[in-house]
């Protein structure tokens, strides 16, 4: 497989001006016909013109109305070569012959549930006719679709519908133009039996834009909440960064089979069902929000994605960092701000750390792929976030809102680079931002030390940094980041001190805002080593570092353990309150962990079940944030502060830490559910879902005591629950223990759902990741469950992935976990390679655990590479795990 570099990009030799589609839509067989007007970048020069296709039948060529000759074109399996062009302007028309019924890849035009759609993200397009297929190709498209009437009664494609009408055979017709040059990743068709639920949003400017989200007949009152979540989404881009929508009509479809979570095509978005239906019945509290923060995160690509995209695919956080930076905001503005940051910086740790300390470690903007499929990362996406975050609290509020207009007014409807949107906030603020821009090439972590030192004679604090960032692949060496360190100083009632002045440099700098002091203040960390002195510091401070988390960094500071329970009683910073809560389990478990593999007999401090008892009992705190400071490191996060990962080790401590807090604190818990009960009907609100948080974390840790009074209550909350969020975590309490209730609670519950497929993934999920002794077999005969279907993405997701997702079953010492994967792999590879590569990369980490284990993966890795037919995207994560 070649593997492509962004050193290497040269702008096209041809642009496209129009480009005017024709789909013929059958049962066997899809006639597609594009008619594109071409114009080479330098009249006169003529280079040959390279489309890409892929698995497509070529039909007719034809060059300004005339069949072109066979030795002025060359098919190859990926290409399509045309020479002897004209100099100037011309109209290339290409007839292509497709079968999306056999599709299963899910990429190009494929059906799903009978009807016809699209994902042309990030090279899918070529999979329908011979195209440029990159994102810096900006056109603007028509499409006319044709197909029968009964079986396909919707046809949508991008823009606006200008003409409809029937055709003879029992056939019907849409044309569809869309007025916005597009690349054509963001093309779109559907075709089939849907209904759908209407709206309309007028824009800030008077415009009225009809909303309409298609679904099947009986799903529409499931879309309630997804058509909530768009207003308010198009409601909040005009009040936070004053962007508007800019077409009459706005077209959201869901369909079952989908590789990701769903995409953003002009006008047209397309989304898995999962992340647009919802009932109080169906769907949980995670799922409302999911839905929420992707409804909310596809519409905002309208302006950063669409009308501002990408030059190269290497340039993907350009897009999607922001727009993930965008869907946070969104989603903190209409619920708890601290409750979403601790969220994403949990997600950020149990995904984006182990893969940035991994043989995928790749810069937010990679430098080469074999297949861009591979490169849709937690790096680029929640990394790439945290990089957009930065400006922002490098630059402030207003700063940041700057730097976003000249960013549009610059370069709206063109293709760039990260380097522009680095330039629209530099030059929109006069800012130095030096060697920012390493956040975008430099992969890895930055590890950051901080050592404090008080002197009381001079009223000063020292805090000294020191930062390094490990050798990556294929980085060697690295240079010094630059990181914005929010700093906040307690005094010993734990009061935010106020800061005055900084000594840095040999400068001394005022840290005052509008000549007031402030509480916080954002140190710029940029040399290997830095040291920043506070002045008029009256008594030893406890530092609050890191505030907000402001930089994907780890943190390693000289605070002590009374030092963190300060914090976490009296933190301002209500991120920082939790971190606090979290180092000190952190530091706990692994003490424990070494305990336990020297055999030791395992104690809980006393201390630290005072500090979750007094959390429990505090009053003042919103319940949601309680939940979250009451949840314990999760085991990926623990392995993956260990030297060796030992899974084993990890589970039976975790494990210990939440039985031992569970009988300590049990009649806290206890009441947690009687007081967090409600019989109101469902809200999606945020003091309803802190409510429901507490009560069923409250449950959980109750079920771990393994009591028959504890569970005949869970029996009773899962019995009476009138909602899915209480039912499912009152299910998942009880499965938490073997025994013949749990088989019969898991049968009543498919038996009431199994008609759902949104909720029989669930509950393939809760099945697959459970800690069970020899899990492994339960997951093989749910394989064979008639609902299971491994050429849907959402079952596999739940089932295998799931189960991958279970440290001490996946990692089972006798290679069970491995076996199963590595053979459904090769198998899921010849259905669907995008799915079965992010299957994969479930092996990228063997070599963090012991020999047994990592001979045991490496095994697997090497058969599934020397397995005929691998596809590149199983070929690109197999070989790089193993280099
Ligand atoms: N921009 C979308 C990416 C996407 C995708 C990429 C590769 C293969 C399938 C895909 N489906 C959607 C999703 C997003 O908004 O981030
Ligand atoms: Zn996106």
């Amino acid at each position: 497989p070649q593997e492509i570099f962004l050193k290497n990009y040269k702008v096209p030799e041809y642009y496209f001006d129009t480009v005017d589609l024709k789909f013929s839509l059958g049962e066997e067989k899809t006639f597609v016909h594009s008619q594109i007007t071409v114009f080479p970048r330098v009249e006169g020069a003529s280079s040959p013109l390279v489309l890409d296709g892929k698995d497509i039948k070529l039909l007719s060529i034809k060059v300004d109305g005339k069949e072109l000759k066979e030795e002025d074109f060359y098919l190859d399996p990926r290409h399509l070569t045309l020479s002897s062009l004209p100099s100037t302007r011309f109209t290339l028309e290409i007839v292509t012959e497709i079968y999306p019924q056999y599709n299963t890849s899910l990429e190009g035009l494929y059906k799903s549930s009978g009807n016809f759609c699209t994902q042309c993200e990030a090279e899918g397009f070529r999979k329908i006719t011979f195209f440029q297929d990159r994102p810096d190709i900006m056109a603007k498209y028509t499409c006319r679709i044709e197909a029968d009437k009964a079986i396909y009664p919707v046809l949508l494609s991008n823009g606006n519908l200008i003409e409809q009408g029937d055709l003879e055979g029992g056939r019907h017709y849409a044309l569809w133009e869309d007025p916005f040059k597009k690349p054509s990743y963001l093309f779109a068709l559907v075709a089939g039996q849907l209904e759908s639920r209407d709206d309309t949003f007028i824009t800030r400017s008077g415009r009225k834009v009809s909303l309409r989200i298609w679904t099947p007949a009986q799903d529409i009152p499931k879309t309630v909440h997804a058509m909530y979540s768009l207003k308010e989404a198009m409601k909040w881009d005009e009040d936070v960064f004053g962007l508007e929508y800019d077409l009459d009509l706005f077209n959201i479809v869901a369909v079952p089979d989908f590789n990701m979570g769903a995409m953003e095509n002009k006008s047209l978005n397309i989304f898995n069902s999962k992340l647009v239906l919802a009932s109080p019945e169906t769907a949980s509290d995670a799922d409302y929000a999911a839905i929420l923060g992707v409804i909310g995160h596809e519409y905002f690509h309208n302006w950063t994605g669409n009308r501002v995209t990408c030059r190269d695919w290497f340039q993907l956080s350009l897009k999607e960092g922001l727009t993930v930076f965008r869907d946070q905001e969104f989603s903190s503005d209409m619920g708890s701000r601290t409750v979403k940051r601790i969220a994403d910086v949990s997600k950020l740790r149990s995904y984006q750390f182990p893969q940035d300390a991994g043989p995928m470690a790749h810069p937010v903007r990679p430098h080469s792929y074999i297949k861009m499929d591979n490169f849709y990362t937690v790096t680029v996406y929640e990394k790439g976030a945290e990089v957009v975050r930065m400006y922002k609290t490098l630059l402030g509020s207003e700063g940041f809102r700057k730097g976003m207009d000249l960013y549009f007014r610059r370069h709206d409807g063109q293709a760039v680079t990260c380097e522009d949107f680095f330039a629209a906030m530099r030059d929109a603020n006069g800012a130095d931002l030096s060697n920012f821009l390493l956040w975008y090439s430099q992969a890895g972590t930055p590890l950051v030390k901080v050592t404090s030192s008080y002197n009381a004679e001079a009223q000063t604090y020292s805090l000294k940094f020191s930062q390094e960032v490990r050798p990556t692949r294929g980085q060697l060496v690295k240079e010094p980041m630059f990181i914005p360190v929010a700093v906040g100083l307690l005094d010993k009632n734990g009061k935010d001190m106020p800061l005055i002045s900084v000594y840095h440099d040999g400068m001394l700098e005022s840290v005052k805002k509008n000549g007031q002091p402030v509480f916080t203040t954002v140190l710029q960390v940029k040399k290997k080593e830095e040291e920043f002195v506070f002045s008029d510091i009256p008594e030893r401070p406890t530092p609050s570092l890191l505030r907000g988390y402001s930089a994907p960094i780890r943190l390693d500071s000289d605070l002590t353990t009374s030092d963190l329970f300060f914090l976490l009683s009296h933190d301002s910073d209500g991120f920082n309150r939790w971190e606090a809560g979290q180092i000190l389990a952190r530091k706990l478990i692994l003490s424990l962990v070494a305990d336990y593999q020297q055999n030791k007999l395992l104690v809980l401090s006393t201390e630290f079940v005072h500090g979750i008892k007094s959390i429990l009992s505090d009053s003042s705190l919103d319940k949601e944030f309680i939940a979250k400071a009451i949840t314990l490191p999760g085991e990926v996060e623990i392995m993956d502060m260990m030297e060796v990962a030992d899974p084993d080790a990890v589970h039976a401590v975790r494990n210990f830490v939440r039985k031992k807090l569970a009988s300590e604190l049990k009649a806290e818990f206890l009441s947690m559910v009687e007081r967090n009960r409600s019989s109101e009907p469902y809200v999606f609100n945020h003091s309803n879902m802190a409510r429901r948080a507490l009560k069923n974390i409250a449950l959980a840790y109750l079920a771990s005591l393994e009591d028959p009074d504890i569970t005949d209550l869970v029996l009773h909350e899962y019995q009476s629950a009138t909602n899915m969020t209480e039912q499912f975590a009152a299910l998942a309490a009880i499965a938490q223990n073997p025994s013949k209730i749990r088989d019969d609670v898991l049968a009543d519950f498919y038996s009431k759902w199994e008609h759902e497929f949104l909720v029989v993934s669930k509950w393939f999920a809760l099945q697959s990741t459970s800690d069970i002794p020899r899990n492994v077999e339960n997951v093989q005969k749910l394989m064979k469950h008639p609902a299971f279907d491994l050429r849907n993405p959402n079952k596999v997701y739940s089932l295998i992935g799931g189960f991958c997702g279970s440290p001490v079953n996946f990692h089972a010492k006798d290679g069970s976990g491995y076996q199963f994967l590595g053979e459904i792999v090769v198998q899921l590879d010849k259905i669907n390679p995008q799915v079965a590569s992010r299957m994969v990369s479930a092996f990228s980490r063997w070599r963090r655990f012991d020999e047994t284990r990592q001979n045991l993966a490496k095994a697997q890795l090497e058969m599934i590479l020397s397995t005929n037919g691998l596809s590149e995207n199983v070929f690109e994560i197999a070989s790089k795990s193993l280099d």
